[in-house]
């Protein structure tokens, strides 16, 4: 009989429930449900909707037990940062609200009125985000008092999502990292950061490594849902997911996670808080089996699926890129990392200004705009390389591109062409399968990370693309 495991996926803009399992020594993937995801605005914040979610959690999971497959265990995997307070009742206090909020404005000087920003990176490793949970807290505690003093637990998403599951209450590890207070030496809470922000230590949860069982389903879930199964921590950070499924038999290569965000790096045994390191904004998130992600956040599709949005999703994304393919001598490039990119109210006006203010053309059709878009994330990929292998004192030989965003093959040839590297694209279910391929881990359908990610290239391939520009 096959054994099938169950990865919820929530992304920003979506979630998915995906079946895996091995079959002839190949992984298959099935995807059984889908939903939509986003922030809304509640009470002048941007909000996730927990409830909602949650329900659509356990829809797919009925969808499961109605088409025969029911999994021998499950993990749910989100974005980073985003977290909930609970009372010591465990309702939420307040909302949850959503990382691309503006309520952590102002909230960096108030954290380095405590504790200095080089003091702060030497200590955690983390790359400043301005929305890391670290200001979002400050912004709770400078604006709701009342709720973090009131709070018993605070929960990261996906620990919430397994709480309501089980019952159980832990912080998964790799998720743990992107708060900014985790020290990467002990790999443990920085209690010392805890008690200088003055957070009550008591809220933070033991953090516990991907892999780890979390027992079964409750009895109402299970009862709710008609199956029971095993709760197994995924690397609940997706980016960490992600990384897991890259498919390299070797070291020599930089990897990019590209969806919403593209989050660009390599894997290592020791973090680098070097003053330097800060500089070029490079992190040190925490990855499965401790392996750090030594990395760096750009903007991503997020730039373009907002440009889509704006169009009233009138073109798909294979339209948008061959739309831009066609324009491709459109030459005006923005800084993707700007932060007017973050949260803006229209992203084809933010566009349209930042190249305004830099005395460049602006675009004058869709497939000019798109082309800036693409462009632009391809110059900034081109820049991230040449900082890694500056700051690491290596050269790698190609960049493997896995998530949604691997099916873009303009942007994968324009990879190869602004980085100088082979490209190898795939897969696009990276952060489902690297879920799964955790929770198969332990279940002991593979012996090693080596194993599981060569099994993920026989399964799935790769496509390759090679650079067109001389010079690079
Ligand atoms: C990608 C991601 C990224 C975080 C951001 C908040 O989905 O998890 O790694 O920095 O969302």
């Amino acid at each position: 009989m096959q054994n099938y495991y169950l990865a919820v996926d929530i992304g920003a803009s979506g979630g998915r429930h995906i079946l895996g399992s091995i079959y002839n020594g190949k992984l298959q993937l099935e995807e059984i449900y889908r939903f939509e995801n986003g922030l809304t605005e509640k009470d002048g914040h941007l909000c996730w909707d927990l409830e909602i979610l949650f329900l659509e959690i356990q829809k797919g999971m009925k969808k499961c037990k109605e088409a025969g497959k029911i999994p021998a265990s499950m993990g749910v995997d989100t974005w980073g940062v985003d977290f909930v307070l609970l009372d010591k009742e465990d309702k939420v206090l307040g909302a949850a609200v959503g990382y691309r909020d503006k309520r952590t404005d102002g909230m960096d000087a108030e954290v380095y009125g405590i504790i200095e920003e080089k003091q702060l990176y030497n200590r955690t490793g983390i790359q400043k985000q301005i929305f890391n949970t670290i200001y979002q807290l400050m912004a709770v505690e400078r604006t709701e008092p009342d709720i973090l003093q009131r709070a018993a637990s605070l929960l990261m998403i996906p620990d919430y999502f397994h709480f309501l599951l089980t019952g159980r209450k832990v912080q998964e590890y790799t998720n743990a990292t992107t708060t900014q207070l985790v020290n990467p030496i002990t790999k443990d809470w920085d209690y010392a950061l805890l008690d200088k922000l003055g957070t009550k230590n008591e809220i933070f949860q033991k953090i516990t490594m991907p892999g780890t069982s979390l027992g079964h389903l409750s009895r109402e879930i299970s009862r709710e849902v008609g199956f029971d199964c095993e709760v197994v921590l995924p690397g609940t950070h997706d980016t960490a997911s992600a990384v897991l499924a890259v498919p390299a038999c070797d070291d020599d290569y930089v990897y990019i996670s590209s969806g919403t965000w593209s989050l660009m790096g390599i894997e290592r045994m020791e973090a680098d808080c070097r003053e330097e390191s800060r500089l070029a904004n490079f992190t040190n998130e925490g990855g499965y089996a401790y392996r750090f992600r030594y990395l760096k956040n750009i903007m991503g599709l997020w730039m373009i699926q907002s440009v889509r949005h704006e169009l009233d999703d009138q073109y798909s994304f294979a339209e948008l890129c061959s739309m831009a393919e066609k324009n491709s001598s459109f030459s005006s490039i923005v800084d993707v990392n700007d932060q007017v990119f973050l949260s803006p109210e229209n992203m084809s006006q933010a566009i349209k200004d930042y190249l305004e203010g830099t005395g460049q053309k602006t675009p004058e059709s869709v497939g000019e705009l798109a082309a800036c878009v693409y462009n632009s994330l391809a110059k900034c990929y081109g820049e991230a390389v040449e900082e890694i292998e500056r700051l690491t004192g290596r050269t790698f030989k190609r960049i493997h591109i896995v998530g949604g965003g691997s099916n873009a093959d303009y942007l994968n040839q324009l990879t190869a062409d602004y980085t100088g590297k082979e490209v190898c694209a795939g897969p696009g279910e990276a952060t489902a399968l690297g879920n799964i391929l955790a929770q198969m881990l332990k279940a002991g359908n593979f012996a090693s990370i080596t194993e599981a990610r060569n099994c993920v290239y026989d399964s799935f391939g790769v496509r390759v693309f090679k650079n067109r520009k001389e010079g690079k």
